[in-house]
């Protein structure tokens, strides 16, 4: 994609640069608007720069994190609209795609702050999601994202095999439709359906403003995708526990989903392996 996005911008500008006499070159407006989406593999986008401030160094229960999001004139960002109730989520994952962690943290001054769980060595990545206020129209978020890497022992977790079906706590998520391979780079539904001893659950509440969240993350790049269920808002929960969740997946090859949801006051983490042809 971003090869594409650079490859597409060359080519116009050398078109431009052919086409257009040297007199009377309007000039561009100051792009006000990020093109293309962003993933979280890059630590700028649109103008917008994720500056690490403090990254964790050692494993921790709550390591401290720290960083800023500088604007497109290098000074911290202000304004943000709330998306699913928050100015900015964080994302938290290791390469092998274990240690899910989905968390808000606290502007303080011009520096989000927040504490990390680091259970063991390796290769984490950090994923910050959020809208610039005046981009609400853009309709999309910015994902900066960076990295860290804790040194010593470290026990890498095999990718689980593509499931239609997974258990949480006392709970059963069944992926509807299947596993047939999810198309890449076209719109595609997924739907997940949460059961537990009774049959469908009819009671999932709203969590940070939606009735789940899904997290996608590309197994060979680690971009993340992040959606919500298609629903109207303020609907009701949904009666037979089915969420259904509009997505782009821009990669071939297998996805990890991470699915939260909220059940009697608490957030329940199902995962998925799916595959994207
Ligand atoms: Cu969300």
């Amino acid at each position: 994609m971003w090869l594409a996005a650079l490859g597409v911008s060359a080519v116009i500008a050398i078109s431009v640069a052919v086409a257009v006499p040297a007199t009377n070159v309007p000039v561009p407006a100051p792009a006000s608007v990020p093109t293309g989406h962003s993933d979280g593999l890059s630590d700028q986008h649109g103008g917008y720069r994720l500056e690490p401030v403090s990254l964790p160094q050692e494993r921790g229960d709550a390591v401290p994190v720290a960083f800023r999001i500088l604007g497109p004139d290098g000074a911290p960002a202000t304004g943000y609209a709330d998306v699913a109730t928050m100015p900015l989520h964080l994302y938290a994952v290791r390469e092998d795609l274990t240690g899910y962690q989905h968390l808000h943290p606290q502007l303080v001054g011009d520096t989000w702050r927040t504490a990390l769980r680091v259970p063991d060595g390796g290769v984490y990545r950090l994923y910050a999601e959020f809208t610039p206020a005046h981009l609400v129209a853009y309709g999309q978020p910015i994902v900066l994202g960076t990295r860290f890497i804790i040194t010593g022992d470290t026990n890498q977790v095999p990718l689980p095999a593509a499931s239609a079906t997974t258990t949480v706590d006392r709970f059963t998520v069944n992926r509807l439709d299947g596993m047939p391979p999810l198309p890449s780079g076209v719109a595609t539904v997924l739907r997940f359906q949460v059961l537990d001893a009774g049959g469908p659950v009819a009671s999932l509440e709203p969590y940070l403003g939606t009735f789940a969240h899904l997290s996608g993350f590309d197994v060979p790049t680690q971009a993340l995708t992040h959606v919500h269920p298609a629903m109207a808002p303020n609907a009701a929960a949904p009666r037979d526990g089915t969420l259904a969740f509009h997505t782009v997946f821009h990669h071939p090859g297998p996805q990890r989903l991470f699915l939260q949801f909220q059940v009697a006051g608490t957030v329940h983490l199902a995962a998925f392996t799916v595959v994207v042809s």
